[in-house]
């Protein structure tokens, strides 16, 4: 044990009524919401890089954070990683994620940060020994280094394509063996800067065969986890190739990869893409693409990706509700890609700031399983269009233009505007939030 998080202890479930600090209000985990146990809805992840690896700088400043495990050694990465397992455990969390670069120290040569990885991997597997925090999903980090500063299996440089592929599959290695449940591939600098040096077909062409190589090698090695497109429109690129679930979507069918790969929708990037993040959950389970999400907002004022804990109950409900009309999670997750504020330098503060999110998420689970099971909602919006159920009109799907207009004259069709309603769906939304 560590004395890092001294005096601090296990945060346990004590109901709305508590007001001890370290106490969950609303998650309780053997709580059953529509016949499933909470934990087994929520399904939290702690994300090892904001709250263990980053060192609290922002774009004017450098570090804040002052950590026993700072430095560039194996021994500091082991202790980092006790350190997170403890805090693991104070908060129950069922799931964490990790990049490589989170997690080792990076050699002076690939082969050098290849057994730096191997050792930290074996590390976690024997922590995850006596801890019951499982691997939700593994990634690499191919965007903080400047050999990826052109982008990765992007890149103009196919040296960069081969060593961002090698480092892909040190990754699901690691993730396969830890148990992963997902391996999620976000295009931090898969994008560009400006239009002037960049060849938009010959990078989608790379883009796609690099993702082609990626799912061989999952069924190659029997990796069962599922393989997931992580969307975001700009940051740190001008533009991003991922750039929403739609433009995912678009990329996946044109490479014959629809069937292979889900996406992990975070709510702060479906804010930076103009979209709402139930936009972007509801779209995804239409496609059949629905994975995983990371939970955690930008502050609306600055436009940035700030990854904020969520803090905001009827916003997160309305996740939720699309969250449990997609079926709940099966191999995703709620993952916290939030970190702390810069000012945040306390240990409880990384505590409580899990504590805080988990209960945001969990009353905002209830309430939206409270609305789907009252069913209103859903009758509104079936109701809205019933017509379409009617054979006469369920054919035009498959008619002509013309049988269509014959309809038209035939019938004296002469449509008359209902009302949507919405303020009345809002009212209703807002007795369950
Ligand atoms: C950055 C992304 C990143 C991914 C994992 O904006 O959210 O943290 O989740 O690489
Ligand atoms: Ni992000
Ligand atoms: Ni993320």
């Amino acid at each position: 044990m560590s004395d890092f998080f001294k005096g601090i202890p296990q945060v346990r479930y004590e109901g709305p009524d508590s007001t001890n600090e370290f106490a969950f209000r609303h998650y309780n985990p053997d709580e059953l919401i529509m016949g499933k146990r909470m934990e087994d809805h929520l399904r939290f992840a702690v994300a090892y890089w904001h709250s263990f690896a980053w060192q609290g700088g922002d774009p004017f400043g450098g570090q804040t954070f002052e950590r026993p495990w700072f430095g560039p050694t194996m021994a500091d990465a082991k202790l980092k990683a006790d350190v997170a397992f403890e805090m693991f455990d104070i908060l129950n969390a069922p799931f964490f994620c990790f990049h490589d670069a989170d997690a080792r120290p990076e050699g002076a040569t690939f082969a050098e940060s290849l057994r730096n990885l191997e050792e930290i991997t074996d590390h976690f597997a024997q922590k995850m020994e006596t801890s019951r925090t499982r691997l939700l999903w593994g990634t690499a980090n191919l965007f903080s280094h400047r050999r990826f500063m052109s982008g990765a299996a992007t890149n103009p440089d196919p040296e960069v394509f081969a060593y961002a592929a090698a480092t892909v599959k040190s990754c699901i290695d690691a993730t396969h063996k830890l148990g992963g449940q997902n391996y999620v591939l976000w295009g931090g600098r898969e994008g560009y800067e400006t239009l002037l040096n960049t060849d938009l077909s010959r990078e989608a062409e790379q883009a796609g065969a690099f993702l082609r190589m990626v799912v061989d090698y999952k069924h190659k090695i029997g990796f069962k986890g599922a393989i997931l497109i992580e969307p975001k429109p700009q940051e740190p690129s001008k533009h991003q190739y991922d750039y929403d679930v739609a433009t995912v979507y678009g990329f996946l069918k044109r490479f014959g990869l629809e069937g292979e790969v889900k996406v992990n929708i975070e709510q702060g990037h479906a804010i930076l893409a103009g979209h709402s993040f139930e936009h972007e959950l509801a779209l995804a389970a239409s496609l059949g693409l629905f994975g995983s999400i990371d939970m955690n907002r930008n502050d609306y004022q600055s436009g940035w990706d700030t990854d904020q804990f969520p803090d905001n109950v009827p916003e997160m409900a309305r996740a939720y509700y699309e969250v449990l009309k997609a079926g709940g999670f099966t191999t995703g997750g709620t993952n916290f890609d939030a970190k702390i504020r810069r000012q945040s330098l306390d240990p409880a503060d990384l505590i409580l700031s899990h504590v805080g999110g988990m209960d945001v998420c969990a009353r905002a689970l209830k309430a939206a399983a409270a609305l789907l099971q009252d069913g209103s909602l859903e009758r509104a919006r079936s109701d809205r269009y019933a017509d379409w159920d009617r054979p006469a009109n369920r054919q035009m799907l498959s008619a002509s233009l013309e049988t269509v207009a014959q309809r038209v004259l035939d019938e004296t069709i002469n449509p008359q505007p209902k009302s949507g309603r919405q303020e009345r769906l809002e009212n209703l939304w807002n007795r369950f939030v």
